[in-house]
């Protein structure tokens, strides 16, 4: 498979080196994308550097078969037509196109086949918090509909980038030291503190990051599903927690609840409470599956039930599931050919 990833530099970037590695991708050629800083950097795949090259608008992604972006969504709008053009799939990290009636937004374990079907090349990887959710939802939704979810975030600091994560780390050096801390990567300093703001604020009172939780939900379960988020930044470092109350059709109970999720192949069952067993970011940080843990009823609703959610935000969250949908249409014989 001829491969690119734009926006190596970046952490996502770095991830997709990983995980092709990791997961033993069939790359062939593999050709790294950044801006004009990064352009000249090296990286290496297995044990070959690679070098680093400008995106530009020319012919450069002529042959590749699957092109992985991560450059943020001014970059993936301004550069989909050069990546797509000689028919290179691109499957996108950023925002710009999940909401695109013509673009598929896939997570693998859920909505697979809407991934052959894209009419402009393009395929949308969700948004991190979304996708942890939609896992743990779909291994639910098969034992009743589920009509309402409340859910309340707690992101860690590397759905901001990599660059955000030097900044937390800095700050604790900072504040140890007895010195004013930096902030400029998020609105507030964030060592030894919560901001309840991820992206910025619509018309009617919640975030961007609440309301693409709302939206991709829908377009990926394929559901009327209504969802009401709550996305908190927390000072962690890479792997997203969160809380989540749903409301099915029927009352599910919590012993059929475990078994759907220690059923499904993308989720670890870690509920014990007599153990103090249940996922934390900490130890989930760098593992591939949505970790899902203190499952009980809803107190408040017959028909509810309460968990809690940890993914690392830069594996499932971004990278590995972008490259798993890579993995799908190769299975498919649906690319590089
Ligand atoms: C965040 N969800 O955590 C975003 C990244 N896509 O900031």
């Amino acid at each position: 498979m001829r491969t690119a990833i734009v926006g190596a530099s970046g952490a996502v970037g770095q991830e997709f080196l990983r995980v092709l590695e990791e997961r033993d991708f069939p790359v062939d050629e593999l050709v790294l994308f950044g801006s004009s800083r990064s352009a000249g950097r090296e990286y290496k795949f297995r044990g070959k550097a690679y070098t680093v090259k400008e995106l530009k608008h020319n012919d450069d992604f002529r042959g590749v078969d699957v092109a992985f972006v991560s450059a943020g969504g001014g970059t993936s709008t301004a550069f989909a037509e050069t990546i797509t053009k000689h028919g290179a799939v691109m499957i996108d990290n950023s925002s710009a196109f999940r909401m695109d009636a013509d673009v598929p937004l896939v997570v693998p374990e859920i909505n697979p086949e809407d991934a052959l079907k894209r009419p402009k090349g393009i395929i949308a990887n969700p948004n991190c918090s979304t996708i942890q959710m939609v896992v743990a939802l779909n291994a639910i939704e098969k034992l009743s509909h589920i009509r309402r979810v409340h859910v309340s975030t707690y992101q860690a600091a590397s759905g901001a980038g990599a660059e955000a994560m030097n900044e937390l780390r800095t700050q604790y050096m900072q504040l140890a030291q007895g010195e004013e801390p930096v902030v400029e990567k998020f609105f507030y300093q964030l060592a030894y503190n919560l901001i309840p703001q991820i992206d910025v604020f619509t018309d009617n009172g919640y975030t961007k990051e609440e309301m693409k939780m709302y939206h991709e939900t829908r377009k990926i379960m394929h559901s009327d599903v209504e969802v009401s988020a709550m996305c908190v930044r927390v000072p962690v470092m890479r792997a997203h927690s969160e809380a989540i109350w749903v409301e099915t059709e029927r009352p599910v109970s919590v012993e059929e609840a475990r078994a759907a999720f220690a059923a499904d192949k993308g989720i670890v069952l870690q509920d014990d409470p007599a153990k103090k067993d249940y996922p934390m970011p900490l130890f989930v940080a760098g593992h591939d599956p949505v970790y899902v843990g203190r499952i009980r009823k809803d107190l408040a609703n017959p028909n509810g039930l309460i968990f809690w959610t940890v993914s690392d935000q830069i594996k499932k969250g971004a990278a590995l599931n972008a490259v798993q949908i890579a993995e799908y249409l190769i299975q498919a014989g649906n690319i590089g050919k």
